[in-house]
Order: structure tokens, then C-alpha cells, then sequence
């Protein structure tokens, strides 16, 4: 019997991640003595041609293939282009996909699925399958009767002994082809959580955790250095460890391997002395469940962590010199428009951190899906993940409260960059160099090969890594200077005639161009919002100063309109966090672009203070700084 195993495509915009989950299948499948045939869809690039060509080629009796919910759709594709070609195909998925949403069974042509951890379902399945033999007695299964209807088996217990398990098939999923194209790749060294957050789905299922024991996760992580040159891993585990001991023992025994790795821990777990131990064994940067500063929302979300507690592991390990990677979420069906300020206020406070901002997403399998499809919020599960399980409002906010708090949120977001201050900048044809001092360690550093490959790819800015700390420095201007030409430059050219000559309303008709751009253009965004405010529209202008924002973060006009335009809407607390944010920016920016040196650093800026001359903000206005300010010190 011929198994041909297949990983998902998983277009995460050109990283590749090894498919960890289909490869252990594959691994203990081929230990037991099964005919495997591996393919590794997410390198190729005409997936359904490949798959056609190595289905002919292989001629499988079984197609398996699993992983995440957002691939359901290949999923559904991949199981019909094989029953095309062989109708009496036995196709089998697996994953989270699968696990967490049952009925996805029904909406595909998968005959039979696994639910939650693979391994030993899936050997007792395909031997069973070779021998023609009955599997209503598998544990772990989810089989299509021939009636349609579908039939769940009795759950398997969880293997207890990981170290029972043979490494993934790396060989088999072309694991060095993956860290050819992202050395950031991945492996767990533990199972389950705990823990019951209620955004979060645990594919392995809840309950018992379970590890490795260390000396087997450092002979796997010689073998990927061995074999394959690993470098640096990140251990993508649920829970790294629930006890500091095992922490220090893998710190222990990593630091041999020269490696720099990355983990995922709960914030109660780290203290200043550990995170001492984790740095000098090579680890550099460390994931954290954060979620929110609202002690209302985290007790909502089931999170069992205080906001002290957040904020203390934030400041520990900021000072440690790792760097963080957390998010705050929004959007808990507890959310109100308070708590979303709670958060948003010790953010805009602590900005140093890097943590991001972002909406809860609503997963099958979670807790807050479950209470969604009882509420009716969610009332085709089928149809919502077809859709990409797009964003809905859980919280009992009224729709346009919900979408106006997230909008506040990923305005901040994109907006408000943490800038080192510039002190000499220089600017060529397609590069660009500066001297600037990182508002991290406040040392003065030089940094040259700026180009458009350092954007920020939520943030029309660049971040640089600071060459003398472990921390990235978001530049007040963009460089290589920024212009427009051509039809934008005609486009808005003739809108600003038309101001000129004091027909607003013309003007505004003639910038309607700009909708469809995005508000790119950040001359036009401002001249539209001036003339909307106004008008006496401070909605509209807000819209099109967020929407500049997100390409001109580094545009203090822009920030300052749309500061101005919160204020008159009535909404003084993101008015003010504006107003601030652009006061920011112009002091990091003072040093260097001044009036003499303007028109070649930020062509831009310049013709802002030549079209808007009255429009520019005191900078001795007395409105106070956000903190940190690191700016106290330098050549100015
Ligand atoms: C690494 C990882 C990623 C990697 C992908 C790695 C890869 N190539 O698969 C990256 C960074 C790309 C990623 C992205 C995302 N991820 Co992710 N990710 C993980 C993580 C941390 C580990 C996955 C892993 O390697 N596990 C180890 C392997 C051994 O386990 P496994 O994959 O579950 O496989 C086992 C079983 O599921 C089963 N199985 C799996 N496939 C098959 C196939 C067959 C035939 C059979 C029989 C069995 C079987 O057997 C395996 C062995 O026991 C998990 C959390 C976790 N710890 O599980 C989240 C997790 C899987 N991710 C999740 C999510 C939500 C996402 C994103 C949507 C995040 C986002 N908002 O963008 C994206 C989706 C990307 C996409 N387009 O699909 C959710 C999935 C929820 C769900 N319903 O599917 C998880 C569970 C996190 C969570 N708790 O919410 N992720
Ligand atoms: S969010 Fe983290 S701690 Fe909470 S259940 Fe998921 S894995 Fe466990």
C-alpha cells in the first residue's frame, strides 16, 4: 500500500516553515514499515501541477495531509484533484483543522480524519488499512460512513513517553530547503498546555503536559546543525516549561552547540537571574503571552496573569537586553471601550518594549468560538472558515463602538513609531546613511545601507537593528528620500491649483484619485483632511490622516492633523496621544532636517512647510512628552 503524505501550501509571504506535524507521521510511519511518499507542496510553485505530477508518478492508495485551520481550502482542493485521479483513493486528514472543527470533515472529500496528535493513530490506521481490516475501533479517528453521516471514535490517550518518538522526517520534507529559504525554523519540545485561555486552541489537546527530556532535544538539535548547518532555532512549544529547572538544564546543555534560539514562556515564569542564564547560553529573543493590561480582560480570557506581572517580566527582560515578541489583543467579548484604553494608555507608556497591537482572533476550537456559534455570532461554521474566519464582534460593544476602538488601535499601531533621535543624515540616489542615537541604550550609532528592504512591513517606516544593543531604532524620515512623480505629482499639483485659486470644494473632487491610492501621497492626504476639516467633517479627515499615516508615520503635519481631527470628533485622549506622537517625531528629526537641510533629506517635508507655513506646531507648546524620552543628551 502506497501512502503518499503531502504538507500544505502556507503562503506566509515567502517564509517557509518546516511542516513539523506531517513529517512526524511520515517519520513513524516509515519506522513501521509503511510505503511513504513525502512532497513538501509549500516549496513549489505551481502547487497543483506538482502534486498531479508526483500523484501519476507515485499512484497512491492513501493521500494524508494536515495542518492549520486557514488551509482549509487547499485541503478541500487537494483531497478533489485526488479523488480525480483515483476514485478509490482513501484520503486522510489530520491537524488542527480538523480537531478543531469536526464538521470540516463533511465539506471536503476526506474520507476519514485524526484528531489531535497523530502518531500512533495513524500507524494503527494505515495497518489496519493495508490489512482490509475494520476501523471502528481506532481510537482517535473521525470516519465518512457510507451514508455520509460521520462517525467519531473514542478518544486516544496522549503518548506520555515523547521520548518514544523518533525525530520528524527532516530529510523526508526537505527540512534543509525549508532553512535554505528561512533560518528561522522550528521545533517543539513539549506537548499540551495547562493552562485554558479562552482565544487559544491546543492542537495536542489540553490536560497532561508532556516534554522531552533535554538530552534528547539537544542530540535533535545537533542533528539539524550536523546535517542540515542549523544556526539558530526557535522552540515554538505551548508551554517551553512550567519549571525554571528545565530551563537551566537546556541553557546548560545548549550553550555547547553555539546556537541562538528563541522560546515561548509565561511571564511568571522569568526573572532577572534566568534570563541572565537563557542570554548567555544564545538566546536572543523571547515570545510572551501577553494579551492585555486590563486586569478585567485577562480574568475574561482566563489568562491567570495580573497586569503587574505583565509589566514586571516586560521590564525584566527589556533590561536583560532579549528582545520581545508579544502582542496586546482586542477585542474579548469582555472589551469595552475602558479597557481597550487601559491597554492602549500603559502601551503608549511603554512603547520600548516593541509589543504590538492587534484584534483577538476567533479560532475554531477556542472557547470564544464555541460561545460565538452560541450566540448566533458565528452561524455557519462552515461558511466562516471558508472566509478565513474573518474578524467578528464578540464584545458587546455595539458594531460601530467595536469597529471605532479597533480602529483607534490599529491607528496606534501603524502609527506610532519609537524613533531615535537623528543627528546627521545623509541622503543618496538609492541609499542613505545616519547618525542617530537609539532610544534604547542612548549610544550614538552610524547606519549606513539604508534602503527600502528595512520597511516595516505593517509601518510606511524603516527599523534598523541598533548596531551597539539588541534592539531596532524606527527612523523619523524615510530614506532614500521619498518623492512622487508623475501622475501623482500631476494629480495633486492640479488639486493644489485649484485650492489655491479658493475653490475647496473643486479641489477636494480632485484629489478623489488619492481614495483609490490609499492616501499615499501624504501632500494630498493633508490637503484633503484640511479641506474636510474645514468642512467641518472630522470623521472623513480622520479616515484619510490614518490612512497617510500608514504609508507617513514619520510625517509630523500629517500626525498633527490628525490629532487635530480626533480632537474636534470629540475623542481627546487619542488627540492628545497624537499631538504627542508628533511632537516625538519632530524632535528626533530637529537635528537633522533642519531648514537648510530639508529639501534633500524629505523633499516632502519641505514642500509641507512651503505649502502650510501657518500649519506648523510650536515646539515649545507645552504639551507634555509621552514617556520614554530619551532625547536629553546628544549634539543638539
Ligand atoms: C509552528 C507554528 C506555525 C508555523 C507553521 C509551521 C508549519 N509548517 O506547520 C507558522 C509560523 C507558519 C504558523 C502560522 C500560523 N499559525 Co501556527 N502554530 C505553530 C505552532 C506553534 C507549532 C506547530 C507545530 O509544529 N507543532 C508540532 C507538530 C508535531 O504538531 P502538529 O503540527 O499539530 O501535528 C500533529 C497533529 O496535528 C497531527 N497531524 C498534523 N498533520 C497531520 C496529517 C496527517 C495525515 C495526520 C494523520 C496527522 C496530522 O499529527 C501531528 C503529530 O502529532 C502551533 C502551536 C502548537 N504548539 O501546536 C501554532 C498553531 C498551529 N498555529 C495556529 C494559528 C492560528 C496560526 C496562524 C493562523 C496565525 C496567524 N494569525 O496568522 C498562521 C496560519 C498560517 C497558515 N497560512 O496556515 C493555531 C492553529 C489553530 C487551528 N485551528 O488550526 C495554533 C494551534 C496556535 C494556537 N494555539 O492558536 N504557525
Ligand atoms: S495561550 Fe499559551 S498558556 Fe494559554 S492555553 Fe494557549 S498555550 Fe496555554
Amino acid at each position: 500500500m502506497k501512502i503518499l503524505l503531502v504538507s500544505p501550501v502556507l503562503d506566509q509571504s515567502g517564509r517557509y516553515y518546516f511542516p513539523a506535524g506531517v513529517a512526524m507521521v511520515s517519520s513513524v510511519l516509515k519506522a513501521a514499515g509503511h510505503d511513504v511518499h513525502c512532497l513538501n507542496l509549500d516549496l513549489v510553485d505551481d502547487w497543483e501541477q506538482t502534486f498531479t505530477e508526483n500523484f501519476r508518478r507515485v499512484c497512491p492508495d492513501v493521500l494524508g495531509s494536515g495542518g492549520m485551520t486557514p488551509s482549509f481550502g487547499f485541503f478541500r482542493r487537494l483531497f478533489d484533484l485526488g479523488k480525480q485521479m483515483n476514485p478509490k483513493l482513501v484520503t486522510v486528514l489530520g491537524g488542527g483543522v480538523l480537531g478543531s472543527e469536526p464538521l470540516v470533515l463533511s465539506a471536503m472529500q476526506a474520507d476519514m480524519g485524526v484528531i489531535g496528535e497523530g502518531e500512533r493513530t495513524a500507524v494503527e490506521l494505515m495497518d489496519r488499512l493495508k490489512d482490509g481490516r475494520d476501523l471502528l475501533d481506532v481510537p482517535g479517528l473521525l470516519l465518512k460512513m457510507s451514508d455520509g453521516a460521520t462517525h467519531l471514535t473514542p478518544p486516544r490517550p496522549v503518548i506520555e513517553d515523547m521520548d518514544s518518538l523518533p525525530l520528524a522526517d527532516y530529510q523526508g520534507f526537505q527540512f534543509g530547503e525549508c532553512l535554505k529559504r528561512n533560518p528561522y525554523q522550528t521545533v517543539s519540545t513539549s506537548r499540551g498546555c495547562p493552562f485554558h485561555c479562552t482565544f487559544c486552541y491546543c492542537v495536542m489537546g489540553r490536560g497532561k503536559y508532556r516534554f522531552h527530556s533535554i538530552p534528547h532535544v539537544i542530540r535533535e538539535l545537533y542533528y539539524l546543525k550536523q546535517e542540515f548547518g542549523l544556526t539558530s532555532i526557535g522552540l515554538i512549544d505551548e508551554i517551553f516549561a512550567l519549571k525554571r529547572e528545565r530551563i537551566l538544564e537546556f541553557c546548560a546543555q545548549v550553550r555547547p552547540l553555539g546556537l541562538s534560539w528563541s522560546t515561548q514562556v509565561r511571564v511568571e515564569v522569568v526573572d532577572g537571574d534566568l534570563l541572565e542564564q537563557m542570554r548567555q547560553s544564545g538566546c536572543t529573543l523571547l515570545f510572551y503571552g501577553l494579551e492585555s493590561m486590563s486586569p478585567a480582560i485577562l480574568k475574561s480570557m482566563n489568562k491567570r496573569l495580573k497586569p503587574e506581572q505583565v509589566a514586571k517580566a516586560l521590564e525584566t527582560t527589556y533590561r536583560s537586553g532579549l528582545r520581545v515578541f508579544g502582542n496586546f489583543i482586542f477585542g474579548d467579548p469582555a472589551e469595552t471601550r475602558d479597557t481597550a484604553w487601559e491597554t492602549l494608555n500603559w502601551w503608549l507608556a511603554h512603547r520600548q518594549y516593541g509589543v504590538n497591537l492587534g484584534k483577538i482572533d476567533c479560532w475554531p476550537g477556542t472557547a470564544i468560538y464555541k460561545q460565538a456559534l452560541e450566540k448566533g455570532i458565528i452561524a455557519d461554521p462552515i461558511g466562516y472558515i471558508e472566509k478565513g474566519c474573518q474578524l467578528v464582534n464578540l464584545t458587546d460593544m455595539p458594531r460601530n463602538e467595536w469597529v471605532d476602538t479597533l480602529r483607534r488601535v490599529w491607528t496606534c499601531h501603524e502609527a506610532m513609531i519609537f524613533p531615535g533621535k537623528l543627528l546627521r543624515a545623509s541622503a543618496q540616489e538609492d541609499d542613505g546613511m545616519v547618525e542617530c542615537v537609539c532610544p534604547h541604550c542612548r549610544n550614538t550609532v552610524v547606519l549606513t545601507g539604508l534602503n527600502k528592504n528595512a520597511m516595516h512591513p505593517d509601518r510606511g517606516t524603516q527599523r534598523l537593528g541598533c548596531p551597539a544593543c539588541p534592539f531596532d531604532i524606527d527612523l523619523p524620515l524615510r530614506l532614500p528620500v521619498q518623492t512622487f512623480s508623475g501622475e501623482d505629482a500631476g494629480l495633486f499639483d492640479a488639486a493644489w491649483e485649484t485650492f489655491l485659486a479658493g475653490d475647496a470644494p473643486a479641489a477636494l473632487e480632485r484629489l478623489k484619485p488619492f481614495w483609490d491610492r490609499g492616501w499615499e501621497h501624504p501632500l494630498a492626504a493633508y490637503l484633503a483632511a484640511k479641506i474636510l476639516m474645514d468642512q467641518d467633517d472630522p470623521a472623513q479627515a480622520n479616515e484619510i490622516c490614518r490612512r497617510g499615516l500608514r504609508h507617513n508615520p514619520t510625517s509630523p503635519y500629517l500626525l498633527e492633523m490628525c490629532a487635530a481631527s480626533y480632537r474636534r470628533y470629540g475623542d481627546d485622549r487619542m488627540s492628545l496621544a497624537f499631538y504627542r506622537q508628533a511632537l516625538l517625531v519632530r524632535k528626533a528629526r530637529e537635528c537633522a532636517v533642519t531648514p537648510e537641510t530639508v529639501a534633500t533629506l524629505d523633499p516632502l517635508e519641505d514642500a509641507f512647510r512651503r505649502m502650510f507655513p501657518s500649519d506648523a506646531v510650536n515646539l515649545d507648546s507645552g504639551v507634555c512628552w509621552s514617556k520614554p524620552l530619551a532625547f536629553g543628551h546628544g549634539n543638539c
